[in-house]
């Protein structure tokens, strides 16, 4: 229901593919629109759920959050970067269109998703800039952007555990625990226990997130995972089950899968859609 939700605001944030420049808008929704899990968009109105936010503030992080992503996933592919071919089992955008609509697109689609949070109603004003304090630094430099700069630094070298989740902390983890944060930020009143348990669980799941990504990589195949498979090895990522081991990883994932159920359980029922998102996320398939 969620993901219908976030699909229909997405495609009403985004501009129209006839509105020039026709090319640009074009490859924006195929970025944004061409399928996705829609993950962190669902922890938003999880999480909301789970404090009794409305819905319709939600959409606001919700959307932007997922165009933030979806412009990581544009660049994340290019040639510069994973020189990748298939995302979500189509080809990625550099390859539908070219290279420079591709890093154009990417480009329109982060001023988009701030656009989106500056112009949120019905929130105080007040709320409208923690939003925005707190997803700029989820994709600045400290964040999403430095995660990948370390990621793509790595690359040939050997991390610790430690490394790894720091650097998954910030490429994968930042963007997931700002979209658990977002929706407290949004409701008024949280007290600080419950806000840091919300905290505790967004970072515990960011970087189990990516340590299921990695088991994928290794044991998925391309027709399910839509992107192909085995890519790390090829580029000699430095990743969990790389230094490892895939018994440690999965290991590790179960343990923050665990972790991150504690940090639920003072909020009983209400929780459990984030329960439930949290178990799909280490047990995913794709
Ligand atoms: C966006 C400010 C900004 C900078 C870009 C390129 C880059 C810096 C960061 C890349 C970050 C990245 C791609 C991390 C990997 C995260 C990850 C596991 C993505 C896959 O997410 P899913 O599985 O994908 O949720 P779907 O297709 O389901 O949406």
């Amino acid at each position: 229901m969620y993901t219908a939700r976030v699909d229909h605001e997405l495609d009403a944030a985004l501009p129209l593919a006839v509105t020039r420049p026709e090319r640009l808008h074009d490859a924006m929704r195929y970025a944004v629109l061409n399928g996705g899990k829609r993950v962190r968009p669902l922890l938003v109105y999880a999480t909301g759920e789970c404090l009794d936010v409305d819905p319709k503030l939600l959409d606001v992080p919700a959307v932007a959050i997922e165009l933030i992503h979806a412009f990581s996933l544009v660049h994340d592919d290019l040639p510069a970067m994973d020189n990748d071919d298939l995302r979500r089992g189509k080809p990625t955008v550099h390859k539908q269109y070219d290279e420079a609509t591709a890093i154009l697109a990417a480009d329109a689609l982060q001023p988009l998703a701030f656009s989106v949070l500056a112009n949120i109603e019905g929130a105080p004003p007040a709320a409208a800039i923690e939003l925005v304090r707190l997803i700029t630094g989820a994709c600045g430099s400290t964040g999403m952007t430095g995660g990948q700069s370390i990621d793509l630094a790595a690359e040939g070298t050997a991390l610790c555990a430690a490394e790894l989740e720091h650097m998954y902390s910030l490429k994968t983890g930042a963007l997931i625990h700002a979209a658990v944060v977002s929706a407290c930020l949004l409701r008024e009143g949280l007290t600080e226990s419950d806000a840091a348990a919300l905290d505790r669980f967004g970072r515990d799941i960011g970087i189990a997130f990516q340590i299921k990504d990695d088991i994928l990589d290794v044991e998925g195949e391309t027709h399910v995972i839509g992107k192909p498979a085995g890519s790390d090895v090829s580029l000699n990522k430095a990743t969990y089950p790389s230094m490892l081991g895939l018994e440690a990883s999965r290991r590790r994932c179960d343990e923050l899968l665990a972790e991150a159920l504690a940090s639920l359980e003072r909020f009983g029922p209400a929780a459990a859609p984030l329960d439930w998102l949290a178990r799909y996320i280490v047990e995913r398939g794709r």
